[in-house]
This record gives C-alpha cells, sequence and structure tokens, in this order.
C-alpha cells in the first residue's frame, strides 16, 4: 500500500549506508556521502547512455589507445571524466585511479582532509555500446594512506581485504547499483521519475550452486589444458547454460542473484588472463564474497592477491561456492 510505497522511496542510497553503519560518527557521514557521489556519477553515466544514439560524445572511439593497449571509447573518457567531476572540491577523496589513467589523479583541493582513494572502471564492457548492450561501472573505495609523491601509487598495492567499500553499477534494461561496505550486500534501482536510487534488495545471496557458466570460449584453444577440460566436463552435464554478454558486470550481476560462475582464465601469452585487479576482480571479488560467493585466481583468493602494479591483471573464477569448487579441482589436476 501507499505506506510501504513511501518507506520503500525513501530508503535512498546515502540514508541505507547510514543506517547500517549504526552510527552517526564523521566516518559514517564520509562514507554515505561517497557513495552517494558513486550514486550521481552513476546517474550521469546513464542518462548519457541513454542518449547514446542522440549525442555528439557518446558511440566509438576518440583515436587514442590506453595504458592497457585498447582503443579508448569516448564514453570511457566521458565517464571517466564524470567520476573525477563528481568527487572534485567533496573534500572526501584526494586520489582516483582507474583503468582509463595511467597513474592515479590527485584533487589537490580535496587532499588535505580527503581520507579515501577511489579505484574505478569507468564503463566496464565497453565494446557493448555501440551495440546498444549492457555496460557497467565497477567501484572500490580504499583508505588514503599517505601522500605517494612518486605518482606511482605504491600505498595502493595492497590485498583487496583493505577494501571499505566497493560495487557496481549495471546500465541495463534498467540501472542498478549494488555495493558493500562489508555489512552484506545491497541493491538499488534507479528510479528516474524522480533520479534517486530505491532499495531493491538487502542483504542479497548468492546461491550455492547455479545454472550459469560465463566464459570467452573463442579462447578455447589458449587456454590451459585442464580449462579445457573443465569446459568439456561442462559440455557433457546437464543442467548449464553458457551466458556471456562482454561485460563483466553484467555477467555478475545474474550469478549474483541466480547462481553460476564466471571465468577469465589465463591465456597462451597472457597467463593472468585480462582482468584487472585494483578496479575489476578485487572490488567484485569483495561483493561476491560478501554474498556468501568466492574468487579465486587458480592459485590464491583473489582478496589475498598483492598486486605489482596499478594495472597488473589476475585470472579470476568467481561466483557460486560451489561452482568454484568445482573448477579447482580442475585446476589442480584432481578431474
Ligand atoms: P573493458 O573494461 O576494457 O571493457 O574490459 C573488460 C571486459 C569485461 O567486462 C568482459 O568480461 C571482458 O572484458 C570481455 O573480454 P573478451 O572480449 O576478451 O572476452
Ligand atoms: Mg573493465
Amino acid at each position: 500500500d501507499q505506506e510501504i510505497a513511501l518507506g520503500r522511496d525513501f530508503t535512498t542510497l546515502s540514508r541505507h549506508v547510514l543506517s547500517h553503519l549504526g552510527s552517526y560518527s564523521a566516518d559514517a557521514y564520509d562514507l554515505s556521502a561517497l557513495m552517494s557521489r558513486i550514486g550521481l556519477a552513476g546517474k550521469m553515466v546513464s542518462r548519457h547512455l541513454s542518449r547514446a544514439g542522440l549525442v555528439e560524445d557518446a558511440l566509438g572511439v576518440t583515436g587514442e589507445v590506453n595504458v592497457q593497449g585498447e582503443a579508448v571509447k569516448k564514453m570511457d573518457q566521458y565517464a571517466n571524466r564524470i567520476f573525477i567531476r563528481a568527487f572534485e572540491q567533496s573534500g572526501l577523496v584526494c586520489r582516483l585511479a582507474s583503468e582509463e589513467m595511467e597513474k592515479p589523479y590527485y584533487l589537490p583541493e580535496n587532499c588535505p582532509i580527503g581520507r579515501y582513494t577511489l579505484l574505478f572502471d569507468p564503463i566496464d564492457g565497453s565494446s557493448n555500446i555501440d551495440a546498444n548492450l549492457a555496460v557497467g561501472s565497477i567501484f572500490s573505495v580504499r583508505q588514503q594512506e599517505g601522500l605517494d609523491e612518486s605518482g606511482e601509487a605504491l600505498d595502493l598495492l595492497q590485498n583487496g581485504h583493505k577494501q571499505i567499500a566497493a560495487g557496481y553499477i549495471l546500465y541495463g534494461s534498467s540501472t542498478m547499483l549494488v555495493y558493500s561496505i562489508g555489512k552484506g550486500v545491497h541493491s538499488f534501482t534507479l528510479d528516474p521519475s524522480f533520479g534517486e536510487f530505491v532499495l531493491s534488495q538487502e542483504h542479497v545471496r548468492i546461491p550455492s550452486h547455479g545454472p550459469t557458466y560465463s566464459i570467452n570460449e573463442g579462447n578455447f584453444w589458449q587456454w590451459e589444458d585442464n580449462i579445457r577440460e573443465y569446459v568439456r566436463y561442462i559440455h557433457r552435464q546437464p543442467g548449464y547454460s553458457a551466458r556471456y554478454s562482454g561485460a563483466l558486470v553484467a555477467d555478475i550481476h545474474r550469478i549474483l542473484f541466480q547462481g553460476g560462475i564466471f571465468l577469465y582464465p589465463g591465456m597462451v601469452g597472457h597467463l593472468d588472463g585480462k582482468l584487472r585487479l585494483l578496479y575489476e576482480s578485487a572490488p567484485l571479488a569483495f561483493l561476491v564474497t560478501q554474498a556468501g560467493g568466492r574468487a579465486t585466481t587458480g592459485k590464491q583468493e583473489v582478496l589475498d592477491v598483492v598486486p605489482q602494479k596499478l594495472h597488473s591483471r589476475t585470472p579470476l573464477f568467481i561466483g557460486s561456492s560451489e561452482d568454484v569448487a568445482l573448477v579447482e579441482t580442475f585446476l589442480r589436476g584432481e578431474k
């Protein structure tokens, strides 16, 4: 009825963070303000994407190549800028690091008091944009630990347990934000009629097993034997469906709610696979672990990995605990 609908509409993102921290301390307000700025960036990216065929700078490439050696899409650049702008003059974040920037980006006006670093992938799955398919943004918040004047961000080269908050925004048939501050996983849907992320589901739990396996089978002959054996085994089992959208966020969103596994293994000449630890694998590992699932590189838990560089990559096996355990038996050569 009306009261229930009103209660739901008022459970906005910033309010939810405060209520989950159970305190009204300065830290709690900071984190709530931070999440609401991330939400603001998500709304702006969502608005731009929804007009992609109508505005100048949304479709196609810029002509530049990023630090990863990939062609920069106009939308990658736009979304990267939006996340930076959202934190200017915020007093919250002194430094941002993203897939699109070789080095961390400082917001000097925030540095005297800004105690957090934001790591993000502004547009995950950007090859989907020109096809009008789902894409995402991934974010991770860490405590700023001193200033690293060298610009190498050496203090960021720490494991994923150091994340204070992490999550993603999925720009799909609706725009959703899923986050964790270490107190479970909660999902929000953007209500475009009044421009707020409104609570959809609290304490999301990933099923311990699910029907989906999500891997780019085009790489079949570039994988190691044990991954090929695993996929052949799955092909012979009843009840599995392959789903691979080209956007990690969309694939993991399905798996988070319905169960299953996403895999991006190492390949010939690319033993660490494709996905970057600090702003792709680690935040998603934080989230999925908080929901009761697992994430491993095949050698160690993703959250335990200490990266060598800002843009380090790792293989990724993430999802339902039983499905991750199954692939591990193949990785160990037991099956
Ligand atoms: P991006 O952030 O540059 O778009 O790259 C990450 C994306 C993931 O979302 C997706 O799962 C993967 O790259 C797809 O790569 P591939 O085409 O090699 O399967
Ligand atoms: Mg990405």
